[in-house]
């Protein structure tokens, strides 16, 4: 029977579990989650390797998390909007979540929206159905979605307790192609593990701060030593405004510490090495409307720069006129 992969790509509102179904499905903590909307920043990919089973020959998912569909205000709004429509090129299946503890609310269009464009085949995903008691209550919900996108499936989950998942891989499997396995059996992100660093320490902050602060800070590793026993890690905490800055920092700094031990005690897992955590907080004002600033948080940019750089290219001296 034929191997089968593909790219799969997770589309939905706002906390709609999107992340914890990537982490869920590759069995390894990827994304960064919070019961705050907006989390995830940008598209985030996970390989779940699915083993040889009676009925078919095993395959590969590669899978993109992406951040949540909304109507952007702000020039980082607009920068997670194209980070989801760069995961949507070229997907073999979309996954539309929905949180079904919600009512349909006209903005669950623009995902929906982005997917008609795109005009890929898409499953329905029923999330957070362990907090439903009565199922049939799913079902005018169903009716809604139906009209408005022919889904190849509607599959209820949850993700968070792990049910319905092993329907859902197969489901994926049988609609994916024949193809080869396009990552090695060991490798599950490709995310450089010093962006995950700053994706967790900003997920402490997430965690710990209300209001406005979890949306106007951000988090910028410095500097990054991995030794065999020891790696050592400085970062900042940036926010946008002076009375931001203090509430990170706290009375005698006892929120940064709070933050750092977390977010330490997580490093040290995901490595396997002691780590030694310097956390900075400084301001940046309006750095969410700073197209430059924005740029130098996406990780596939920099790496593009880095390359540029090792091969000699010095920069666009493009003088040509329109
Ligand atoms: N009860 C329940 N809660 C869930 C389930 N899946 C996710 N959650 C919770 O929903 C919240 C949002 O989860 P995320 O995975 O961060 O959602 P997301 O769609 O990635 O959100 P953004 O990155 O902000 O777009 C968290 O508090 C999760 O614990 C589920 O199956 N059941
Ligand atoms: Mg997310």
């Amino acid at each position: 029977m034929a191997f089968h992969s593909g790219f799969v790509c997770i589309l939905g509102r706002p906390n709609a579990g999107k992340s914890t179904l990537l982490n869920a499905l590759v069995g390894e903590k990827l994304a960064i989650i919070s019961p705050k909307p907006q989390t995830t920043r940008n598209r985030i990919q996970g390989v779940v390797h699915v083993p040889k089973r009676k009925g078919h020959g095993g395959g590969q998912i590669v899978l993109i998390d992406t951040p949540g569909v909304h109507k952007p205000d702000s020039s980082l709004g607009r920068k997670m909007m194209v980070e989801v429509r760069e995961a949507l090129e070229g997907c073999d299946l979309v996954l539309v979540i929905m949180d079904v503890t919600r009512k349909y609310d006209p903005r669950d269009q623009f995902a929906l929206d982005l997917l008609k464009q795109s005009g890929t085949p898409a499953f329905l995903i029923l999330n957070k159905v362990d907090r439903v008691r009565e199922k049939a209550r799913l079902l005018p919900l169903i009716e809604e979605y139906r009209k408005l996108y022919d889904f190849k499936e509607v599959i209820p989950i949850s993700a968070l307790k792990r049910n319905g998942l092993d329907v859902l891989l197969e489901k994926v499997i049988s609609a994916l192609p024949a193809g080869p396995a396009y990552f090695p059996e060991d490798q599950v992100t490709d995310q450089p593990a010093r962006f995950m660093a700053a994706e967790i320490i900003r997920e402490q902050v997430l965690l710990a701060t209300e209001e406005e602060i979890p949306y106007a800070t951000t988090v910028i590793v410095e500097s990054f030593e991995e030794g065999s026993r020891l790696t050592r890690i400085a970062a900042t905490i940036y926010a946008e405004r002076e009375g931001q800055k203090a509430i990170l920092i706290g009375k005698r700094g006892q929120m940064l510490k709070k933050i750092g031990t977390g977010a330490r005690l997580q490093i040290e897992r995901m490595l396997g090495t002691k780590v030694f955590l310097e956390l900075y907080v400084k301001v940046q004002p309006g750095w969410r409307d700073s197209r430059s600033f924005i740029e130098e948080l996406d990780w596939r940019r920099q790496l593009e720069h880095v390359m540029l750089q090792q091969s000699g290219y010095q920069g666009g001296h493009n003088e040509t006129k329109e």
